[in-house]
């Protein structure tokens, strides 16, 4: 309840700020990309985990005005990367319900000159579980605009694989269970992550390994073909004044 009041207050109290996780090239680890993460301190509460808020805001419907602003922050804090570098915006299904979502999205690049090649939004299966949603129907337009789309999470959640065969996903993430499980020799582990890889590059769907911490791991992915790696081996959620002085740094 009292944790509900201060997230009701954290947007005018300009308690947001986005964290950026690098995304690289499984064969080159060139950096292809940021996943933004929201990170919200508060006074009372301090430092609070979105795996802890983003559940209470979906319930408060907090969720919309706070992912708005994330799109917001993480397409103007982006359009300053070099311009092969991609940002990734984690969407709530609440969000992806709103009637207008589309037009937030187009808002947010416009607003701010980031080129729609340059986002991609995160949303998991659970989007498709809502009767009447249309979630299809918006990811189609979403894609239409040349933003990317990726499905995080995958294997966690309900998993049906027919939504696969209707919305053309830019990329499937691999959760890092599976990840872990295939770099401590478990067959099972290594047999879906073989058969997400094979199914997404039949797709025309390229796969994300998730978590990735250890050289094993990244060994292991590699490996088994997944075309891109995100993990603290590569790099931990930093602030976007770290991600611009590395690009002042480096280029
Ligand atoms: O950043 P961290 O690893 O603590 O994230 C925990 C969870 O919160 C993850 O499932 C992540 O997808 C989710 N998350 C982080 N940032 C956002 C966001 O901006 N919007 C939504 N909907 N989820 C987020
Ligand atoms: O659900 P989603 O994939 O959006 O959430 C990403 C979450 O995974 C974030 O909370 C991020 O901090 C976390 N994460 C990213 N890389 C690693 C890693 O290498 N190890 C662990 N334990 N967590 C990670
Ligand atoms: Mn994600
Ligand atoms: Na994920």
């Amino acid at each position: 309840r009292v944790m509900e009041m201060a997230l009701r207050k954290a947007l005018e109290k300009d308690e947001f700020t986005l964290a950026y996780q690098p995304v690289v090239d499984a064969a080159s680890e060139s950096l292809v990309g940021f996943e933004a993460l929201l990170r919200w301190h508060n006074p009372e509460f301090g430092q609070v985990s979105p795996a802890r808020f983003i559940p209470l805001a979906e319930d408060a419907r907090l969720v919309v005005p706070i992912g708005n602003w994330v799109l917001h922050r993480a397409c103007c804090e982006a359009v300053s990367w070099p311009a092969d570098v991609r940002v990734a915006v984690n969407v709530s299904a609440e969000q992806l319900y709103e009637p207008d979502f589309v037009e937030t999205v187009v808002e947010a690049l416009s607003e701010t000159g980031l080129a729609p090649q340059r986002l991609e939004l995160e949303v998991t299966e659970s989007v498709f579980l809502r009767e009447g949603s249309r979630a299809g129907e918006t990811l189609d337009r979403i894609l239409a605009l040349g933003v990317g789309l990726s499905l995080d999470d995958f294997g966690t959640g309900y998993s049906a694989l027919g939504y696969l065969s209707k919305t053309r996903f830019t990329t499937i993430k691999v959760d890092r269970s599976f990840v872990q499980g295939a770099a401590r020799g478990m067959q099972e582990s290594i047999a879906i992550i073989r058969a997400v890889v094979a199914m997404a590059d039949s797709l025309g769907m390229a796969t994300t390994a998730e978590g990735a911490e250890t050289e094993n791991e990244v060994r292991v992915i590699r490996e088994l073909g997944c075309k891109k790696i995100q993990g603290y081996y590569y790099g931990r959620p930093m602030g976007a004044e770290d991600v611009a002085e590395m690009f002042s740094d480096h280029r």
